[in-house]
């Protein structure tokens, strides 16, 4: 075991979910070990300790794995459960670590970002019950990782990662366990798995699944063409390449733009669906039909009670602040509680765990439940199967009715990607100096009724957190969000999100940009968008 001495960097403070940074930023010298020894002083004593370790095999996944495992050897960690040839989707870890009652797991995953020499590279620490750490536990690390002075790290040769097996390190047990059979294990107690079969047999039900070249092939080949006896080639992209194929495994309309093709109407495609680079988001089309995920969070929330794990119905769920309301309108038909939380899975992680909600989601293709503690991309996927299994419906006419009945919440997200940083910082410190005065004043005929910087309280354990995006309502119920994105990793991104709802039944139909077009021109002249940015038009449309 040697100790070496290091330097802290500034910059190791984790965003919305985990580090990330360029893959030069992780290949320094020191700079991985430097986190990851934070994060085990965090936990310290590591001894006895269970850890589960894998990532979604991007570029520089194997190397870091490398050098992880050797540093839990030093640290005395008691067992590392790996995932085979290092790869594990974020939903995966959090089944594994619930399943065998590890203490915590480590996620290496930029998740959406691209990968590849030049693009990025992240980790992110998972708590014992299977959920992100807490803001209170990134604190502490980066805390610790601005005073760090050693690292500790095994001397030993490189672990064969593809064997799987378990084998004596030092005191750590360091075991490879199957990326994909516990996981599979557990989407089959969760879902009517005899009703999917049912539906794939036969040639009318036809799926598409995208992979986009990441983590989720693996589980999708065995979960959707082995178990549920879709034809094979329904899954596309399905082996994890480290560049990720050169795209951005970003499960939207402008990145998935193979599976759009192939769903376009006349198609005769059923359904179809696409998923991220770390396996938690999804996107889930029907027949040349884009479904907004806040929409489908709604979908399943509504539709519930045809899934055997939430046979005996919700009582509570929750969405993410910029998430639109098509949710909260199912809770209230249901009886049920609905929370609205700040951007980032970690803050539903004690919503599940005290029972108060089954199901939540975000508009960032995020959808999950209680089963594990991420949002998990092939659930939705399987919960959608499910549901279509039983209503026998398209997934278009499963939509139109829910709009009849609740009515639609049109939603958007424009994103302007690597602005720089000081202009969008002045962009927010004004509009935060303005945002009293804005009451009462009116933008493209609508009335400002509301506006502040959203802060949140959890419920259950009382801890608070302030500075979680600028909320602008106006008379009409509509909403105009705007935040700064915490997982990008060059200059800002600026996230401007738009909701209005629609219940007139003859005016569901619109196309997005145009049910949102005066909330779009009304939040350039509350904000500056393009005076501040430079930019006339978003790069990113979802
Ligand atoms: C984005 C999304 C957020 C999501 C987060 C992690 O964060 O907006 O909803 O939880 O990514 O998702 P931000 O701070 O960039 O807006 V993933 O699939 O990147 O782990
Ligand atoms: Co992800």
């Amino acid at each position: 075991m040697k100790i070496v001495a290091t330097q802290p960097f500034g910059d190791q403070k984790p965003g919305t979910s985990g580090l990330r940074k360029k893959v030069k930023v992780f290949q320094q010298p020191n700079y991985l070990e430097n986190f990851v020894q934070s994060i085990f002083n965090t936990i310290s004593p590591c001894e006895g300790k269970t850890l589960v370790l894998g990532g979604d095999g991007r570029f520089y996944n194997r190397e870091a794995i490398q050098v992880i495992i050797k540093m839990a050897v030093a640290n005395g960690i008691g067992k590392l459960l790996v995932g085979q040839s290092g790869i594990l989707s974020t939903p995966a870890v959090s089944c594994l670590i619930r399943k065998y009652g590890a203490d915590g797991g480590i996620v290496l995953s930029a998740s959406h970002n691209p990968g590849g020499p030049d693009e990025d590279f992240g980790i992110k620490f998972n708590a014992s019950n299977g959920a992100p750490a807490p803001e209170g536990l990134t604190e502490a690390i980066a805390v610790g990782s601005r005073e760090i002075t050693t690292y500790k790290i095994a001397d030993l040769g490189d672990i064969d990662l593809d064997q799987l097996g378990s084998l004596p390190v030092g005191d750590t047990q360091v075991e490879i366990v199957d990326s994909v059979a516990d996981y599979a294990e557990l989407m089959a107690s969760l879902f009517d798995f005899e009703a999917i079969r049912a539906l794939f047999k036969g040639d009318s039900f036809k799926v598409c699944f995208d992979a986009m070249h990441a983590v989720t092939g693996g589980y999708a080949v065995e979960i959707l063409e082995r178990q549920l006896g879709a034809n094979v080639g329904t899954v596309i992209n399905g082996v994890p390449q480290p560049d990720f194929g050169g795209g951005h495994p970003d499960p939207n309309l402008i990145h998935a733009r193979e599976l759009v093709e192939r769903m376009q109407k006349g198609s005769g495609m059923s359904f179809g669906a696409a998923s991220d680079g770390d396996g938690d988001r999804n996107m889930v089309l029907g027949e040349g039909f884009y479904i907004n995920p806040c929409d489908s969070l709604a979908v399943i929330a509504a539709n519930a009670h045809l899934v055997p794990a939430f046979a005996t119905g919700l009582t509570g769920v929750a969405r993410s602040m910029p998430t639109s309301r098509a949710l909260d309108r199912v809770a209230t038909a249901l009886g049920i509680d609905c929370y609205e939380t700040p951007t980032g899975w970690k803050y539903f992680g004690n919503l599940l765990d005290d029972g108060r909600i089954q199901l939540c989601g975000e508009e960032s293709f995020g959808t999950g439940a209680n089963h594990v503690r991420e949002k998990d991309g092939l659930w939705a996927v399987l919960c959608w199967l499910n549901i279509l299994a039983v209503k026998q419906m398209t997934p278009e006419q499963i939509l139109r009715q829910h709009w009849q009945k609740f009515g639609r919440d049109y939603f958007s997200r424009h994103d302007y990607e690597a602005v720089d940083t000081e202009l969008a910082n002045k962009m927010f410190s004004t509009l935060k100096l303005d945002l009293p005065q804005l009451i009462g004043c009116s933008f493209q005929g609508l009335q400002i009724t509301a506006a502040d910087d959203f802060s949140y309280t959890d419920p259950v354990d009382n801890s608070h957190t302030e500075k979680q995006g600028v909320r602008i309502l106006f008379d009409n119920g509509a909403r105009i969000v705007m935040r700064l994105s915490g997982t990008g990793t060059q200059g800002a991104t600026l996230r401007v999100y738009f909701d209005c709802y629609e219940d007139d039944p003859e005016r569901l139909d619109q196309n997005p940009q145009e049910a949102l077009h005066a909330l779009i021109l009304a939040a350039d002249e509350i904000a500056g968008i393009g005076k501040f940015t430079g930019r006339a038009a978003p790069d990113v449309i979802t």
